[in-house]
């Protein structure tokens, strides 16, 4: 089928003519890129990459001797697409970055719209306070910070941590409404205990007749690394493996079933020893973080090898597929939210 959408017409020198002419009203036509506009499948600016977390580790610590969080706001080094330079985001939708903080700092209490969440890679000890209430950091937590809440991070610990820090900031920026602001106070009045989050919201029970703060946004914001781990494990032990997947485990607002936040889905996922996974494809995009294990991603045509603490990235619409030399846990954020609550969200399983 080369109807209509897939054939360009030809420019004969009359509509060239045309074009220059309507160009001075700041007017173009439809015709000339309705196959690029309508292409028949995602079309993404956006490339499969990989950072190799040993690769760049160097350079991040080097940065501590640079600059200070309190000279920076955040240290952090953004992970640009190879093929979106200078845009700061690792896909159309999705920014990520590689934050540091050695002990004793401490990153200034601000809020944005924009929404993030961090994903512990190296370390123990920093924290991030929501509201003044600190969640404690170990490698492979996830600690949200949903859409303008008050924030600021701190190290009570002994070693540099670093944490994978994934924002909808190009999101909210095509749209329009990002804001952000500096809490009068450096550092937030010490809210509820640490913990409270999950003990309240986080055991499968409510508080009886509480309103929540917010519907939008879990009221959960940190999952340890030790929870999702056991489950994952005792279910690689219980269930059938998905062909696509392993075991993967969406992380969810229990106080409606529904994702993390209403712009970024968190997972978790456990490829097991020797197991190879099924080509999928959605037209969300994916940025991993290896929590443990080793294997590698073929993306489109190119097979990325990865370790613990390396990051990569699966754009719109690419098949990809893993395999697993010892068990691993893969952490992923995605914008599928947003595709699902829009109606855009397709996936395909295997090469149909
Ligand atoms: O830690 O609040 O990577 O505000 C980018 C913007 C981290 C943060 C980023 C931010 C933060």
């Amino acid at each position: 089928m080369s109807r209509g959408l897939d054939t360009k017409p030809e420019t004969t020198n009359a509509r060239a003519d045309y074009y220059g002419r309507i160009d001075e009203y700041n007017m173009a036509p439809l015709w000339e890129v309705i196959h690029k506009l309508l292409a028949r499948e995602p079309v993404t600016e956006a490339t499969p990459y990989l950072w190799n977390y040993d690769s760049v580790r160097p350079s991040l610590m080097e940065s501590a001797d640079l600059i200070s969080t309190e000279e920076a706001e955040r240290r952090v080094l953004v992970l640009e697409n190879p093929t979106m330079r200078g845009k700061s985001c690792i896909t159309e939708a999705l920014y990520a970055g590689l934050q540091l903080i050695m002990p004793g700092e401490i990153a200034a209490t601000h809020r944005h719209s924009p929404a993030a969440l961090r994903f512990i890679v190296e370390g123990s000890r920093a924290y991030t306070a929501i509201d003044g209430e600190k969640a404690y950091m170990e490698p492979g937590d996830l600690i949200l910070t949903p859409s303008w809440v008050w924030h600021d991070h701190g190290h009570d610990g002994e070693v540099p941590v670093v944490w994978l820090d994934g924002l909808d900031i190009p999101m909210v920026r095509f749209m329009g409404p990002v804001f952000a602001e500096p809490h009068p106070e450096e550092t937030h009045a010490e809210g509820n205990p640490v913990g409270a989050n999950m003990v309240r919201y986080g055991a499968n029970m409510l508080p009886y007749g509480a309103r929540l703060r917010d519907e939008k946004n879990s009221p959960v914001f940190h999952y340890p690394f030790a929870r999702s781990r056991e489950v994952l494990s005792d279910l690689a032990k219980s269930q059938d493996l998905d062909p696509y997947h392993g075991v993967k485990m969406e992380f969810v607002n229990p106080a409606n079933g529904g994702p993390t936040m209403p712009t970024l889905g968190t997972y978790m996922q456990l490829v097991p020893e020797g197991f190879a996974t099924e080509t999928y494809r959605s037209t969300a995009a994916w940025v991993y973080s290896v929590a443990e294990g080793t294997g590698r991603t073929t993306i489109g045509e190119e097979t990325f090898e990865w370790g613990p603490r390396d990051t990569f990235v699966v754009p719109a619409w690419y098949p990809h597929s893993h395999e697993a030399d010892d068990d691993a846990f893969l952490f992923s954020f995605s914008d599928k939210p947003v595709h699902d609550t829009l109606g855009w969200f397709r996936e395909q399983r295997g090469n149909a």
